[in-house]
């Protein structure tokens, strides 16, 4: 800008904006305040695109989704302590999940904050992130902003790639430097998350492994779909002909309508392999810690038979609970790629035994949802309404699908095949509530992509207020609420009678209007042919729309399909 060229002096607002550009980094979701409101005036008026949420929460998940879908760390500003707060949970769930984002929080003076005097929104923010996240930094000279972002930046994506604090103080926003030192001051980091070629050795003990299978498995995590490595995986399963199993938001890594995804046959595949090699997938609850009966072990606690081949970028990963007899530390990409070379054509065939088993079960399976797919019962259900979002997904695979809730995301996982890499954002490793709107708003304006998120009535209650930013950015996003009238379902019975049961909400609600109320489309659906035209005509005008899909409120499981996770009372009823 010609105020850029005019100063002989900048200061520590222009500073970040410039760190961030010097990065390739264009976009910020934030919430404005004291003492943020004028940093992102004026990076919204040096070209960035700022998008201003109404909570914090839903900002964080918007950057920590950017950052998963394009591999660069996503930007989150809040202002300080509430804000700052409300910041976090999306910064925590970012690292658990290992998508990497930067929170960039204003803060008080360190001199008051230490000496706890008591300023606007007091709090030594530092302290509080440092366990949260993956790291965490503070800058108190606008000189050392450069070398700040470059710290966070490297955090956040080299090695596993996870949530990183920076903290700015408000006076280091309007600390000036000399236009000579701010320029000297930036960093532009290279090679922000280097390679990590794994040794050769260890891709021999892994090939060997696999040699020697007779029903091996891979399964492929979230991890592997980040990587974006997606040809020389697919390379390596085709080449191998070894069955997979995409976690949740690596399905459309390949296509889930693939021969060798063995997902239909899910219980069997993980009971009988043999040798399993995950790739970006961890063996923590998500699969039973890889014990257990779900791995065909006798009892709750018991081992199966199975030996592990684990890709991770992490060398902490294996042996996290049970044993693996062959971790391949590295990225995916460089691990994937060196196995490809070391088996060259293949690795001789699959024995047909195992492949035919699946095979089997993969057609009976397959029969019999398509069976209750087909069915269109009196009152919508899950199945039902989950139908025609399957075959809008099919018909438009480009499109980002997002999901959260109980029920809602369980049959959705398993009815809703992907086709592409990325596309598939939920509710990750901690089945957290409230990444819907903040991830969906991230995938329309990141990608300019068609977004469908599938929400259960509870879940979207979580960031449904952001209907409001989604209208005022005329993002490309419809969102279907999968209206039960409750939290898991909507039946439950107060025994005392005298309010409605703590599962139930207000009977028949027009979430709807809620998107209408800001000038998008809102539409009740109350069976399939109203919910498939809403659907189609929400992908053809690209309008802000939110589908209420009224489903039969007997419909689905108190907590899905983690029932079992819910502690049973002790004591005895009288
Ligand atoms: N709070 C957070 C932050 N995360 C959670 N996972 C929960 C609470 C507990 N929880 C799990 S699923 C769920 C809740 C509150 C909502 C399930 O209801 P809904 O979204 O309506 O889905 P349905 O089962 O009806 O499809």
């Amino acid at each position: 800008t010609t105020e850029t060229q005019d100063r002989e002096t900048t200061d520590g607002f222009h500073l970040v904006i410039d760190a961030l550009k010097l990065n390739d980094i264009d976009t910020i979701f934030a919430l404005p305040g004291i003492p943020i409101t004028d940093f992102l005036r004026i990076a919204q008026a040096d070209g960035m695109k700022v998008i201003s949420f109404r909570h914090e929460q839903h900002a964080g998940n918007a950057a920590a989704a950017a950052g998963f879908i394009t591999g660069k760390p996503g930007i989150c500003f809040t202002v300080s302590a509430p804000g700052f707060l409300n910041g976090l949970t999306a910064l925590a769930n970012a690292t658990t999940n290992c998508f990497p984002m930067i929170l960039i929080s204003g803060s008080s003076e360190r001199e008051v904050v230490d000496l706890q005097q008591g300023d606007y929104e007091e709090m030594d923010q530092l302290a509080i992130a440092k366990p949260l996240c993956k790291a965490a930094f503070r800058v108190l000279h606008a000189e050392d902003i450069g070398v700040g972002i470059a710290r966070a930046i490297r955090a956040a994506v080299s090695g596993r790639p996870g949530g990183v604090y920076l903290d700015l103080p408000a006076k280091v926003f309007a600390q000036s430097v000399a236009k000579d030192v701010a320029e000297r001051s930036l960093i532009k980091v290279v090679d922000p998350a280097p390679k990590q070629i794994p040794a050769p050795e260890a891709i021999q003990r892994a090939v060997d492994l696999l040699k020697g299978a007779k029903k091996p498995l891979i399964i492929l995590g979230k991890g592997a779909a980040y990587a974006q490595a997606d040809a020389e995986i697919r390379s390596f399963i085709e080449k191998t002909g070894i069955p997979y199993l995409p976690m949740s938001m690596a399905k459309g890594l390949l296509p889930d309508n693939h021969p060798q995804a063995a997902s239909a046959a899910r219980s069997y595949v993980l009971a009988e392999a043999d040798v399993v090699m995950l790739v970006g997938a961890r063996l923590n609850w998500l699969l039973s810690h890889g014990k257990g009966k779900t791995w065909g072990a006798g009892d709750s606690k018991g081992w199966g038979k199975q030996q592990f081949i684990q890709i991770d970028i992490s060398p902490t990963e294996a042996d996290s609970n049970v044993a693996v007899a062959a971790p391949l530390v590295g990225d995916i990409g460089s691990a994937i790629g060196a196995l490809n070379q070391a088996i060259g054509s293949g690795l001789g065939k699959v024995p047909a035994e195992w492949t035919g088993a699946i095979a089997e079960r993969k057609d009976k399976n397959l029969t019999k949802m398509a069976e209750t797919l087909a069915k269109n019962p009196p009152v919508m259900n899950f199945h039902s309404a989950l139908n025609v979002v399957r075959e809008t997904v099919k018909a438009n695979p480009k499109a980002y699908l997002v999901n959260e809730g109980a029920n809602a995301l369980d049959f959705t996982r398993s009815i809703v095949d992907m086709y592409e890499p990325r596309r598939r954002l939920d509710v990750g490793t901690w089945g957290i509530m409230g990444i819907g709107m903040g991830f969906a708003v991230a995938a329309a304006a990141v990608t300019g992509e068609q977004v469908i998120a599938v929400e259960g009535d509870s879940a979207f209650g979580f960031s449904g207020m952001e209907v409001e930013t989604i209208c005022r950015y005329n993002l490309p996003i419809c969102i279907v609420v999968m209206n039960n009238n409750g939290i898991y379902k909507g039946t439950d019975v107060n025994p005392r009678g005298d309010a409605m049961a703590v599962t139930q909400f207000v009977k028949n609600a027009r979430y709807d209007m809620m998107m209408e109320a800001f000038g998008g489309v809102g539409v009740t659906a109350k069976n399939p042919e109203e919910l498939d035209k809403a659907l189609k005509e929400a992908i053809a005008s690209r309008k802000p729309t939110l589908i209420n899909a009224l489903i039969d409120e007997s419909a689905g499981t108190e907590s899905g399909r983690i029932t079992s996770l819910n502690p049973a009372a002790a004591k005895k009823k009288t």
